[in-house]
Formats: structure tokens, sequence, C-alpha cells
């Protein structure tokens, strides 16, 4: 779906005074403190973050799952449903995809579809955490890390099968998640799980592409509960540190134990030249995939100022990060979710662009932790919307997207379209 120019331009109209009134009152205000408003608006059209094909189902737990109707039926509309949000906010303007969620049956035909939507596509996810109809093995005791060859052999084949769809579809990097582990001490060797582990991936690294990259997720539980094969980021950059540079690690939100500093690991693994991506989400609990920002945004803030200042100042060579929203769409409507989301992503990195490092530099060799909180708590405090407002306006979408998609009525459209009972693939 694409919006006509001048519905989102009537929306506009009706925002715009106001809108120009707090932008040019916050513009005043960040360039009297030395900010190059300019120079952010440039930088946000930078900040593309992936949408994932299995986020625009209706997620669910193992206890139900509630549709929400008009869901994309196949890769070409989750397609059409990416393009409509990257439209709306401008942040979106790459897809990521799940094998065998989403086989690419025509894959010319997508890439063409993308492409008209100003999409290219992301990394690739491989899936060896679910036994599929047609294979042979079972993953049931592991994939990558199996104690038979057999097993691993074809945990290693359908990463092989994914690089070579994402070699259709433009892709230059392969995800991988093992759910991998185990659920009692004694079930497995932790030392044979992690070696098997390291010499299956070699094998994928090495059928990579030479312009691909690996990227290595980490997870300390879930679904299996008294090991992980690979549960944190220091095993994964081992891993990738075994592999070669161009393997990554990637950080998802939601993988940590509570009150893991996040925000360190991030600082730590730019400054090794190590961090190849990003999944967003939030938690309270775990892993509990909710919508970005609405549980820690200060956390997210922090993070977004490691990620500003180490890539300032690349002294590992850390190569762009791979940026990519990880959640499950449980109760919301999972586009109005996803757009929320891209939301509190591009405030957080706003805000993080609005610190003042230099002297926040000064202030710690001064060891003046009253003065650094000031400096954090300043950017922090703003009220930075209009300037993602602006960007919005400038790039021709809705000035607020969520206002827009609901004044729509989109999903009534959607649900006109595809049936009120349809099901998407994915989680
Ligand atoms: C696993 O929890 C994960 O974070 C991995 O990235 C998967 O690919 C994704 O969620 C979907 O299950
Ligand atoms: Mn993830």
């Amino acid at each position: 779906m694409r919006i006509g120019q001048h519905t989102i331009e009537a929306f506009n109209e009706g925002e715009i005074q106001e809108h120009q009134r707090s932008f040019s009152f916050l513009k005043e205000q960040l360039e009297r403190q030395g900010f190059d408003v300019e120079r952010i608006l440039t930088q946000l059209a930078e900040l593309q973050i992936a949408i994932p094909t299995w986020a625009l189902g209706q997620g669910g737990t193992r206890f139900g799952r509630f549709s929400i109707g008009g869901q994309p039926r196949n890769l070409n509309e989750k397609i059409a449903d990416i393009g409509l949000i990257h439209q709306l906010t401008q942040v979106a303007g790459r897809l990521s995809l799940h094998i065998p969620w989403d086989i690419p049956s025509q894959p010319e035909e997508s890439k063409k579809l993308a492409d008209n939507y100003g999409l290219a596509f992301d990394a690739v996810n491989s899936n060896t955490f679910q036994d599929q109809s047609d294979q042979l093995h079972s993953y049931k005791h592991g994939s990558l890390s199996h104690v038979d060859e057999a097993v691993r052999r074809q945990a290693i084949d359908h990463n092989k099968e994914v690089i070579d769809y994402g070699k259709m579809l433009g892709s230059k990097s392969l995800t991988v998640w093992l759910a991998d582990g185990s659920n009692h001490p004694g079930q497995s060797n932790l030392r044979t799980a992690l070696l098997n582990t390291l010499d299956s991936l070699r094998q994928i690294y090495d059928y990579m592409p030479e312009d691909w990259q690996l990227f290595i997720e980490y997870k300390p539980f879930e679904p299996y509960f008294y090991s992980t094969v690979i549960p944190d980021w220091g095993t994964s950059m081992y891993l990738a540190n075994a592999l070669g540079h161009r393997a990554f690690t990637l950080v998802d939100l939601g993988h940590h134990l509570p009150n893991t500093n996040i925000e360190q690991i991030v600082s730590n693994l730019i400054t090794f030249g190590k961090l190849g991506g990003f999944h967003f989400n939030d938690s309270k609990y775990a892993d509990d995939d909710v919508s970005v920002g609405s549980i820690k945004p200060y956390q997210l803030f922090l993070i977004f100022s490691e990620i500003v200042q180490g890539m300032a100042n690349n002294i590992g060579h850390n190569p762009a990060i791979a940026y990519m929203i990880d959640a499950s769409h449980n109760i919301k409507d999972p586009i109005l979710d996803l757009i929320q989301s891209l939301d509190q992503i591009a405030i957080a990195y706003i805000k993080a662009s609005i610190i003042d490092y230099k002297a926040l530099n000064e202030v710690q060799l001064e060891n003046d932790s009253v003065q650094a909180a000031e400096i954090l708590n300043n950017a922090f405090s703003f009220d930075v919307r209009p300037l993602l407002r602006e960007y919005r306006l400038r790039n021709r979408a809705p000035l607020d997207a969520v206002a827009f998609y609901r004044q729509q009525n989109i999903r009534k459209l959607w649900i006109e379209d595809r049936g009120s009972v349809v099901e998407s693939s994915g989680l």
C-alpha cells in the first residue's frame, strides 16, 4: 500500500503551525547549546532500522493467539506492510527475512517490490530451533552443537541454504540465533557442545561470500533452562574472534539477565570492533519482547550514547551497525507497535546526539559525577519530538505516524483486502 502524497499533506496541514512553533523553539535552544540541528537531521536519515518479516503478524504465547485480521498472507504482502511503515516513518528502509517462515518463492519479484518501496534486504535469519515437517533429523537435542554429526550437517546445510536465498535478494549478512542448550545438569558436555558449534559456524562462515558478515546472537536461557551454548556476549565474541574479521556479536536487548549493564557490553564490543548488529525490544522480566523504550527508555538512551561516542571515535574500526526490531506484538496492532518502537529508537538516538560529550569527557577527568549526571540529564530531558517531526515533514511523511495510521483506519483497509481470519507466518 502506498499512501497518496496529497492525503499526507492534508493530514499535516492541521498540525503544521503548531509544529513549526515547537520546532523553531527547540532548534533555537539546541543551537544555543552548540548543537548542529541540521547535522542531526541528516544523520537521522542514516538510521535505518530493519523490520523482520515475522513481526507483521499478531504474536501470541503458548496459551493463545488473538488475531487482529488483515495480516499479510505471504512475503510480498509483508513487504507491502513494511513499505507502508517506511513511508510513514522514514526510518524503516530495511527488512529482514527469516527462513523457513518466509521462503522467497520468486526472489526477483520480491526484490523488485521491495525496491519500489525503497526497501533493501538486511540480514537473513536461519532457524534451527524448530523442526520442519520435511527434515530428516530432529533438533530436539540441538543443531549446530549436536553430538551427532548428521544433525550438525543438516543444520549447517540449512544455514548455507539461507545464505543462498539472501544472495538472491541482495542481503549481505546472516544472523544465527542458536537455541541449543540443555535442561539438566549432566545432560550435555558443555565443552563438546561449544567446540562442535565453533566447528559448525566455521563451515557456515567459510561458505559466506567475501562481502558478507556473520552475526552471532547470545541468550542466557530459553528455550533451554540449565545451559545455553552461546549464553553471553563473551562467548559470542570469542566465537566471532575465532572465526575471523567478518564475524560479529549481535546484541538482542531481551537476551540479558535482569539489570545487566547492556550499555557497557555495547561499549566493549565497539571498542573491540565486534558489534555487528542489534535486536531492539524491551523487557521487564526476561525476553518479554515488548515495545522498544516502553520499560527502560533511559537505558536505551545510554546504549545510544555508547553507540554515538564509540562510532565517532572508532578505534576498533567497528563496521556500520545493523539495526533490527525483534519484538512480538501480542495485543497491539503490529504496525502501530512497530511505529511506536521506531519512534522510541529515533528519539533515543536524537537525545544521545545532544549530549555534550566534550564537557562529559572533561568532568570525567575531574571525577565530577554530579556534573556528569547534569550533562546526561540535560540531554535526556529535552522533548526532541519536534526534531523527529521535522525529519518526517522534510521527507514527505506524516508529522505523527501513529495518529495518521489510526485516522486513515488502515487496519480496516487491510482487513477488507485480505480478510479478517488470516494467519501470518512468524512468531
Ligand atoms: C530469539 O529469542 C530471537 O531473538 C532470535 O533473534 C530469533 O530469530 C527471533 O527471536 C525470532 O524467534
Ligand atoms: Mn533476536
